[in-house]
């Protein structure tokens, strides 16, 4: 598929300050193909790149349909295939040069000319010096780029330089116009122009004087014009947002049909294998996932999917999904969405009564043994709660059995947390939240919290009751198929912020209610279980400001930090795989399986 906004299908994602994005914009320009540009930031992050998936981090890359090239030498040699040499694109490539062609491309890309010349960037450089440039290019190199370190490099560098200079002063000693000894420019000056035209443009000229490499310079110049005339008197390139560079490639089909794995490689992959895969020399920390579709000598293709997706195609083919049951599903699921609105959010319920949101949570916010356990946050947190101070009630309904609700926040080493910001929430004496009242003038049953200088807070409200969540739609339908039934045991909830904390999304639930163990949505957890006590003492009552008798409820919360939540999640996530004996490694702190 091919539209006249992407030419031939082409999209290369690049920016103008890359040497290496230029062999392949000189190449399309010199052999009249048009093709569309999506220009990338100089520097990480680069969201169009992810959003298709694509952790690779060099630049540049060509798209062509919906198949991605990365790495120049790739592109070029693709690019030759399905461009073979007609009257509107003339041929590049001289047949009697191929071995001069492989020669040149190993040397400049392999022989570390490009590293040498990025090491010798002169720190007056405008990107030299932004901070943020060099860091990134640190990650892409692995190794320091700061100005005490680069210019111990420096002599090196340049020597290695010279003696590339020296190497083609040699090869166009004999006065010949292109690097081939051709008549016209060829893919062979392509293979060795980039490098030193970069250079040329960016180190000081004297660092390489014109009368020690006179043919290098003349050569250059020549390439130089040679090229801006091809530009000029070619098709202007198209330029396409990440946006539209992404929808079209989405939509195109395959442009590489003739896949197949090699059954003869050393590797001994098969097709569909989960394969991950990474550059040895630069950028090599960023790492792609996905099914290994084709292996030849020369390319190897991955289908990438999100984890996501290749699930959800195991289930299919686990079950045997049938294209009725399918059908079923989409059709739920509509429904589900049908009914959703501002104020009703029935894939909530539909995650919390399938188990998901508690799974979910116990992934991603595991706690230690000595700290509180999160539970569901559930449908009905609103950010509309109105702030209350210690003390205050925050229900107004009368029909509510009074309650107190008397708490602390500390930490792991039972320290207490000051100015903790504490959401609380809950039903009204018939089991509704404000948010389900069709005629509800404001919010109640809610407050926000924040913990004093002692780590304490404290308000009034009412005992919870029990509540059948909203079981008049869908997911009211699929729990009476499964013959459950919709109520939750009398239960608050709480969530806590404070930075440098991890989140904790959790609730307290009355001891003996009568659905303490078949919670429709599987939130309750022992440890969260409270009895309900009563103020008994007059001196309690008083400094509360409620009758005695009232109901109490007292509880001691405890936070974990960010840090520690994260080396637990990291420690479980390697539980968990080892003990389905699957090795994994982790790649920006997500567990990845390891194929070798
Ligand atoms: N061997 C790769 C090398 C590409 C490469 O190193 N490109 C540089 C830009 S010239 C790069 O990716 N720099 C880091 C970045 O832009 O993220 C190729 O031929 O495509
Ligand atoms: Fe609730």
């Amino acid at each position: 598929m091919s539209s006249a906004e992407v030419p031939n299908d082409i999209i290369l994602f690049h920016y103008p300050f890359s040497p290496f994005a230029k062999r392949i914009v000189w190449y399309l320009k010199l052999r009249n193909i048009p093709y569309a540009e999506c220009i990338q930031p100089l520097t990480l992050p680069r969201p169009d790149l992810a959003e298709l998936g694509i952790n690779y981090r060099r630049i540049p890359l060509l798209s062509i349909g919906r198949d991605i090239y990365y790495d120049t030498r790739l592109i070029l040699a693709r690019l030759e295939k399905s461009f073979p040499a007609t009257p509107s694109y003339p041929a590049l490539s001289a047949p009697q040069n191929k071995g001069l062609e492989a020669l040149l491309e190993k040397f400049t890309v392999d022989a570390g000319i490009f590293s040498k010349a990025a090491q010798s960037l002169p720190p007056d450089l405008p990107v030299m010096k932004d901070e943020k440039f060099l860091k990134d290019r640190e990650d892409f190199t692995g190794t320091s780029w700061t100005q005490a370190d680069r210019v111990k490099g420096y002599p090196e560098a340049l020597a290695h330089i010279k003696h590339a200079f020296d190497i083609l002063e040699a090869l166009l000693a004999d006065g010949r116009q292109w690097i081939g000894g051709t008549e016209k420019v060829s893919l062979a000056d392509i293979h060795a122009v980039w490098p030193f035209n970069w250079i040329a443009d960016m180190l000081p000229k004297q660092a390489f004087p014109k009368d020690q490499h006179p043919n290098t310079w003349a050569w250059l110049n020549r390439f130089k014009k040679t090229a801006k005339e091809a530009e000029k008197s070619g098709k202007k390139t198209v330029s396409l947002d990440g946006q539209a560079a992404i929808k079209h490639i989405m939509a195109a089909s395959y442009h590489d049909q003739q896949t197949r794995v090699d059954a003869q490689d050393p590797v001994k992959l098969e097709e569909g294998d989960l394969v991950s895969l990474w550059p040895t020399d630069s950028g090599f920390r960023h790492k792609d996932q996905g099914r290994l579709v084709k292996l030849t000598k020369d390319e190897v293709v991955l289908a990438i999917q999100t984890r996501t997706v290749s699930h959800l195609h195991d289930l299919a083919r686990e079950t045997r999904l049938t294209t009725d049951e399918w059908m079923a599903t989409l059709l739920f699921l509509t429904r589900v969405g049908q009914i959703s609105s501002d104020v009703r959010q029935e894939f909530i319920l539909l995650s919390d009564v399938l188990g998901l949101s508690l799974l979910v949570d116990s992934i991603d916010h595991p706690k230690p043994g000595n700290s509180t356990e999160g539970t569901v946050l559930g449908p009905f947190h609103t950010h509309e709660a109105e702030h209350s101070h210690n003390g205050g009630s925050i229900s107004q309904d009368a029909d509510g059995e009074p309650l107190l609700v008397v708490c602390t926040v500390k930490d792991v080493d039972g320290n207490p947390i000051s100015g903790a910001k504490v959401d609380v929430w809950e039903t009204d004496s018939k089991g509704f939240y404000d948010v389900q009242h069709a005629d509800s003038t404001g919010p109640d049953g809610r407050a926000v919290l924040t913990s004093d200088s002692t780590g304490n807070f404290w308000f009034k409200a009412i005992l919870p009751v029990p509540y059948p969540i909203p079981h008049d739609g869908p997911v009211g339908g699929l729990l009476k198929k499964l013959n459950r039934h919709p109520y939750r045991p009398s239960h608050m909830h709480f969530m806590f912020d404070k930075s440098g904390y991890d989140p904790l999304i959790t609730a307290l639930y009355l001891k003996n209610d009568p659905y303490e163990s078949t919670d429709a949505v599987f939130g309750v957890k022992q440890s969260l279980i409270v009895e309900v006590g009563k103020v008994d003492d007059q001196d309690q009552a008083k400094k509360y400001g409620v009758k005695t008798g009232t109901s109490l409820i007292t509880y001691d919360f405890v936070l974990v930090t960010d840090e520690a939540v994260r080396m637990l999640r990291r420690s479980k996530a390697e539980e968990a795989m080892n003990s389905q004996g699957r090795k994994i490694r982790f790649i920006d702190d997500l567990p990845v399986p390891d194929v070798d």
